[in-house]
């Protein structure tokens, strides 16, 4: 059986999300295990052996661990066609990576930034400046993906919800950490509460303990 190690709110949501559609289309059920980022448990031995990047998502098969969001959506896609998560005609998939692959190595990677600046500067005011002109980074980020989301019909692929409607709903509770308010985007806030009421998504956000509500007005 297909198990899934992810971290609440986490970018492991997206596969997440994912094995609970394939689940809807085809029955196939999946484990999980939660590793709680906050207290370390991405850096136990046990851990590392699977993912020695010490990063949620990893899915593991038959006893073999596959790490890195693109690389295990797209064995789900493969593996359980039938759940329709990517488009088939190779033009029409290939749009779909595009923008999948620019969340993940672009929109993500300017968040950890906004999360962890101590990974990318040393002293306090540099830190402040390496966040502060991440969020505004971000911030952009989140309007481009809200521009696509105009031309949503109604998920952003198309007729079928997927990886990107899934990461887009992250996002947005993460620009909310970051004191971006959702109701500046929304376009956006309106597709994420509709995401979010998707039964595979919701029962993804059930077993997380997550909500969509994380902005705090200062
Ligand atoms: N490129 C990786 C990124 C994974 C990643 O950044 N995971 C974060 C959570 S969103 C993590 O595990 N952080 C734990 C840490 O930095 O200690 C992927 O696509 O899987």
């Amino acid at each position: 059986m297909l198990k899934l190690y992810y971290g609440p709110g986490a970018c492991s949501f997206v596969p997440h999300a994912a094995l609970e559609v394939v689940k809807a289309a085809t029955g196939a059920e999946f484990e999980t295990q939660t590793v709680k980022l906050h207290k370390g448990e991405q850096h136990t031995p046990e851990y590392l052996a699977l993912n020695p990047l010490g990063l949620v998502p990893v899915l593991v098969e038959d006893g073999k661990p596959l790490t890195q969001i693109v690389a295990i959506c797209d064995y789900l896609d493969r593996r359980f066609p039938q759940a329709g998560l990517l488009p088939v005609e190779p033009w029409q998939r290939a749009q779909a990576l595009s923008t999948f692959v620019w969340m993940n190595n672009t929109v993500h990677p300017t968040f950890t930034h906004v999360f962890r600046p101590s990974a990318f500067a040393a002293g306090e005011a540099a830190q402040a400046d390496v966040k502060a002109l991440a969020v505004a980074k971000f911030r952009e980020h989140l309007e481009r993906i809200q521009a696509m989301i105009a031309h949503a019909a109604p998920w952003l692929l198309g007729d079928k919800p997927s990886f990107v409607d899934f990461y887009a709903l992250v996002f947005l509770r993460w620009g909310g950490l970051a004191g971006i308010d959702p109701a500046t985007l929304p376009v956006y806030q309106a597709f994420v509460e509709r995401v979010a009421a998707h039964p595979a998504v919701a029962a993804a956000m059930a077993r997380e303990g997550i909500r969509l509500d994380t902005y705090k007005p200062k």
